[in-house]
């Protein structure tokens, strides 16, 4: 099987782009076996803090923050990052070209259950004289990525990584360390008759959202004429890969919940790496109102709504919204 370096070189990455990647996934290795240690590592359970986000942060959510920063500013490959974790961004090197957003551990509320967790993060281009102390040099559109991945803590250690020219998922081999390219190309199915979402929200839920998941529900006797399967991770990293492994729909929609937090997930470095992963691979991946890679963020840690995947299905699902 093929390793990720000449991968990457193939797909004309830059030796540098390389090296950040390798640099993101020499982190995740480290995170991979501390999630695999579990209650043996010391690392369960949360902190006395709270992150911007106002959510507790767990031990490992720290941890694997600390070391996606140290290494990425100490590689020097990296002129900021922004962080779920960090309340503003961190500069780097001032002469460095890349900037990269991440969220270090995606699925806290999984990691004292030993359910799926992962790191998802999102690469982008900067000016070289831009300044590496000015936020407002990560509000770029999903469109202007280089590169975009996430990589799953499960059973195996898994990458999904995208440069531009398709999905590639790859699979951690821990007796050398390397990632093997093992599904090549992901094709994700127009048509699904699974989808995930969070139910327990659904009075909170805006009335075509309401009405489409009633009508999933209905199933075959239903409008949809058809019978649909429902699944929920709690974890974006473990919903988007089966979805990119065997088509879906997941959504996390638009909620009253907390009005002053009508959407959940983060616009940086969750739905624009993960909408990456998802058009790359035949997929689509949109708000309800616009494409998710065509928004012009306006702040680092902005929320928004989404719902990607199986073209068809998202398609279908937005007609209740036009
Ligand atoms: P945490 O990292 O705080 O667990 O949030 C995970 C997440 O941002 C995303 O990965 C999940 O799809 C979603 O939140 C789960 O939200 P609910 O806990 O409301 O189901």
């Amino acid at each position: 099987m093929r390793r990720l370096p000449p991968v990457l070189v193939e797909d004309g990455c830059s030796r540098e782009l390389v090296s950040l990647i390798r640099t993101i996934l020499a982190a995740c290795k480290e995170i991979s076996f501390r999630v695999g240690q579990g209650a043996l590592s010391g690392v369960l359970g949360s902190t006395l803090d709270e992150n911007i986000q106002g959510e507790t942060q767990k031990k490992l959510d720290v941890l694997s923050n600390q070391l996606l920063k140290d290494i990425l500013l100490e590689s020097g490959y990296v002129k900021a990052i922004a962080s779920e974790e960090e309340d503003t961004t961190v500069a780097g090197n001032p002469d460095a070209k890349y900037i990269v957003a991440f969220d270090p551990l995606d699925g806290s509320s999984n990691i004292d259950i030993n359910s799926l967790v992962g790191t998802i993060f999102s690469i982008m281009e900067v000016d070289k004289e831009s300044d590496p102390a000015d936020p407002t040099i990560f509000l770029q559109s999903g469109r202007k990525q280089v590169a975009a991945g996430y990589v799953l803590y499960g059973p195996s250690t898994m990458l999904a990584l995208s440069t531009g020219k398709g999905t590639r998922i790859f699979t951690l081999d821990k007796t050398h360390g390397s990632f093997l390219l093992t599904h090549d190309y992901a094709k994700i199915p127009a048509d699904t008759n699974e989808f995930a979402i969070n139910a327990s929200n659904q009075r909170f839920w805006t009335a075509p959202m309401q009405q489409y998941i009633e009508d999933l529900l209905a199933g075959k006797t239903g409008p949809r004429g058809k019978n649909f399967n429902m699944r929920w991770i709690a974890a974006m990293v473990g919903d988007v890969h089966r979805v990119l492994c065997r088509g879906g729909l997941f959504t996390y929609p638009e909620d009253t919940k907390d009005p002053n937090k009508p959407y959940k997930l983060r616009l940086l470095y969750e739905a624009n790496p993960m909408a990456m992963l998802i058009e790359q691979a035949g997929g689509l991946a949109h708000t309800g109102q616009e494409n998710i890679l065509d928004i012009q963020p306006t702040e680092i840690h902005q929320r928004v709504a989404v719902i990607l995947g199986s073209k068809n299905e998202v398609e279908a699902c937005l007609g209740y919204h036009q």
